[in-house]
């Protein structure tokens, strides 16, 4: 009889790491359920989580070392593959210098933790600054504007504290994504339920009627990238009618009256008219958000993607703290990340340095320096193919797809064309993969043993879940971190982490490469792994403290309206409108609609799209169209649109939804290749970053292009 063993775990598919159970027999994983008895996520699991065997036993899944030949991919042994790309890598270094070696951290490079840290620790070791990640593509203000407007030691209020809460451009319930004081990831449509049914205010801004608009209070459907509009119209009636709260802004905020007076030309009328809302729902959403007395406006990628991210955050980080929404001395916030170090929260406000600008290395184009020890990616195609030194020659792709998530797909593709050495650590021939000149097969999350490390940063309670390995890897893989000590041996480079030089002759084990990654945390990575390796994930609730009173020496307060923010309303005031009240720089080169990005359930950006579960419900990303727009176009269901700008032009597949305004295409990220056309798009999709430019418009500080509310003209395919 065949014997089944069963492994408590989590799954790592996404940071919300749900509790899972894993029958294993001979070796292979046959069934997996959530796991009921988790304290944090109690059993549920998602659609994508659900398909975790398929992507371990998957049989298109690359399992050895691949090398590019004149006749295609060849399978090679994995220390030659390592042994051949540290030639190449240390001949670069030696001709080009460290610079011209580069990292791009993708998202699934944040799913093994010590990628990050490792891979950072081998550019320190060859000199090399030339390092990417989706940071700067994925709502890097949010990150950002912090520091310069200020950050409340005590924390902003979480989502189950909430009496009121605005989720602005973000659609939880689909994304499962994990905003700090957003809808928390694990079993969101209950959890929001029964926050509605306890008296929740949900309010949402978001240009379709998503899942969780169709759960509102008060939905807001606006234009897209029109948020900070919306947003100061919101602050002003706030200010105006006396909602703030007062005591907390003589006590903590300054330039409130600066900051009124420079609101000035937001009134509900011009907002409403702009971002194509009803001037009373403006108003009403203003009243309803700062009469609750607990809860947080939350920023998805939609407003951040789109022109002004960064004052858009501002304004959100505004709106929160003119109505008081952080956790006050004595009172006891949910969250102690146990593998965190310990920090006294206090009632006051501080400022990190600010990791951008003048003192930061700059990049060789269009004047965007390093944000934090990362370089923007808007800069990465530019720096490939820009000659002269510090170009980059050699780059290493860790669990991402550039070639479809950054800006302006065409200059991608070229810049891939263009490096001499191109690596990717990918299960699967994705689009960049397929350009590699070597392709190392990563160990999957089911074969590593691994700690809730990021994921614990945004969970609202003190929770942590190590877990083993459940299945043995192949021979030939390695995991992301593995790779770079692989690297750093053959170059005779020493690895430091946390100032600890790593062993060079024998390679670490990930426990005690952990554990040097977590010293001093709350929970020693030793306990978490025995209280819970075993048994599942834990509650640590005596973690939680309560936020001390302000030091005597802290006399911050938050900076409402600095010159640059001062400069950027008054601009956004200046905007020429239309005859329809609409900004004229949305009809450039004729543009017909706005774009706006999405999600969609089935796939995490490009992962997932071969799996038979998945693609069943859905193969291409439809360009969703409002019925009224399809009507005036002569499409049906199914007809092929082409959708164009002046970065390029792709084709979509029509869907009508009612959901959003006539104007308005609404689509997924994340689909297709160059190769997308007429014949193959509905399986595989076309890429909207085709759409978006990286030069012509891009933030000053974090890079970011116009990736959502791109002007795009759309016309029948005949
Ligand atoms: N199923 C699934 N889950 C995912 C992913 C996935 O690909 N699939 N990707 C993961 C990743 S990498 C991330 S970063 C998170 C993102 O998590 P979310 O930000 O929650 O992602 P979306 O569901 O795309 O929600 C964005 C919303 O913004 C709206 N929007 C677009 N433009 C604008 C605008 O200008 N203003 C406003 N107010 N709204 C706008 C869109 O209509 C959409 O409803 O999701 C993660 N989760
Ligand atoms: N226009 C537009 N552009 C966008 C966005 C948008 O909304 N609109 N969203 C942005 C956002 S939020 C993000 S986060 C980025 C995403 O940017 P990326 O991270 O670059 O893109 P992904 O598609 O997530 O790439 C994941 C890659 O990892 C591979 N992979 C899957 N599983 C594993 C694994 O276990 N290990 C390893 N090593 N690899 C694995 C997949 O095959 C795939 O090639 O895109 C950004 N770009
Ligand atoms: S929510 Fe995230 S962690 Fe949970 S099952 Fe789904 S993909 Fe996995
Ligand atoms: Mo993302």
């Amino acid at each position: 009889m065949t014997h089944t063993t069963t492994h408590k775990t989590y799954c790592r598919f996404c940071l919300g790491c749900c509790g899972i159970e894993v029958d294993v027999q001979e070796g292979q994983p046959v069934a997996l359920r959530g796991d009921p008895s988790n304290p944090l996520t109690g059993g549920f699991t998602c659609l994508r989580g659900r398909e975790l065997i398929t992507m371990h036993t998957h049989p298109e899944r690359i399992r050895h070392a691949l090398k590019r030949t004149e006749n295609g991919f060849e399978q090679i042994p994995l220390s030659q593959a390592l042994d051949e790309i540290a030639a190449t890598v240390g001949a670069l270094i030696a001709r080009d210098g460290g610079r011209a070696i580069a990292t791009y951290n993708g998202s699934w490079a944040y799913s093994n933790f010590p990628t990050l840290a490792v891979s950072k620790a081998f550019h320190r070791a060859i000199g090399s600054p030339s390092l990417y990640s989706p940071m700067s593509l994925d709502q890097p203000a949010k990150a950002f504007v912090p520091f310069r407007f200020g950050i409340w030691s005590g924390g902003m209020h979480t989502f189950s504290d909430a009496d009121v809460a605005l989720f602005i451009g973000n659609n939880p319930l689909v994304s499962q994504y994990a905003a700090k004081s957003g809808l928390p990831v694990y079993n969101p449509w209950r959890r929001l339920q029964d926050a509605i049914n306890n008296g929740l205010q949900l309010l949402v801004i978001d240009p379709r009627r998503t899942e969780v608009a169709n759960r509102a209070a008060l939905h807001l459907q606006p234009y897209p990238g029109e948020d900070p509009v919306i947003l100061a119209g919101m602050l002003r009636v706030i200010i105006d009618e006396n909602l703030h709260d007062a005591s907390f802004c003589t006590d903590y905020v300054d330039h409130l009256a600066a900051f009124r007076a420079a609101l000035e030309p937001f009134t509900s009328e011009y907002c409403a008219r702009r971002a194509g809302v009803p001037a009373e729902q403006i108003v009403a959403a203003a009243r309803l958000f700062a009469q609750g007395s607990k809860g947080a406006a939350v920023t998805g990628t939609g407003p951040e993607m789109s022109p002004r991210g960064w004052l858009g955050e501002w304004l959100v980080l505004a709106l929160n703290t003119v109505c008081g929404r952080y956790y006050r001395e004595g009172e006891t916030p949910r969250t102690a990340p146990p593998l965190s170090p310990p920090q006294t929260q206090r009632a006051e406000v501080f400022f990190p340095p600010e990791p951008w600008g003048e003192q930061m290395l700059q990049s060789r184009v269009r004047g965007l320096g390093q944000l934090g020890d990362e370089f923007p990616c808007n800069v990465m195609a530019d720096e490939i193919l820009t000659p002269g030194e510090g170009r980059i020659r050699a780059l290493f792709v860790l669990g991402g797809n550039p070639m479809v998530a950054f800006p302006n797909q065409l200059k991608m593709a070229s810049a891939l064309e263009d490096l001499e050495l191109l690596v990717a650590v990918d299960p699967w021939m994705s689009a960049t993969a397929k350009r590699a000149h070597y392709i190392i097969p990563p160990v999957l999350q089911l074969e590593r043993a691994d700690a809730t490390l990021l994921g614990e940063l945004y969970f609202e309670e003190a929770y942590a879940h190590y877990t083993e390995r459940v299945l043995e890897p192949g021979p030939d893989m390695l995991e992301e971190w593995e790779l770079y000590w692989e690297l750093a041996k053959r170059l005779d480079g020493p690895l430091e982490i946390n100032r600890n030089p790593l062993n060079m002759d024998t390679r670490p084990d990930k426990h005690s490469l952990t554990a040097l990654l977590t010293q001093g945390s709350r929970v020693p990575l030793e306990q978490v792994r025995i209280d819970t390796a075993a048994t599942g994930g834990k509650l640590y609730p005596e973690l939680r403290t309560a936020v001390a009173p302000r030091s005597p020496d802290n006399q911050n307060r938050f900076r409402l309206l600095p010159p640059d923010i001062a400069a950027q309303l008054a601009e956004l005031a200046a905007e020429p409108l239309d005859a329809d009240g609409r900004p004229a720089h949305i009809r450039e080169h004729g543009a017909t609609h706005l774009l706006a990005s999405r999600r969609i359930r089935q796939f995490f950006n490009s992962t997932g799209h071969n799996f038979p579960n998945l693609r069943d419900k859905g193969s291409t990303n439809h360009a969703y169209l409002h019925p009224d727009d399809m009507a005036a176009l002569g499409l049906e269901n199914e007809d092929l649109v082409e959708l164009s700008a002046d970065t390029g032009a792709i084709v979509g597949v029509v869907m009508a939804a009612d959901d959003i305004k006539p104007g308005v295409v609404s689509m997924a990220h994340a689909f297709g290749d160059t190769d997308s056309d007429t014949g193959n798009v509905r399986s595989q999709g076309s890429s909207t970053n085709r759409l978006v430019s990286d030069e012509r418009y891009f933030d000053p500080i974090t890079g970011q292009a116009r990736q959502s509310a791109i002007p795009v003209s759309i016309r029948k395919i005949c």
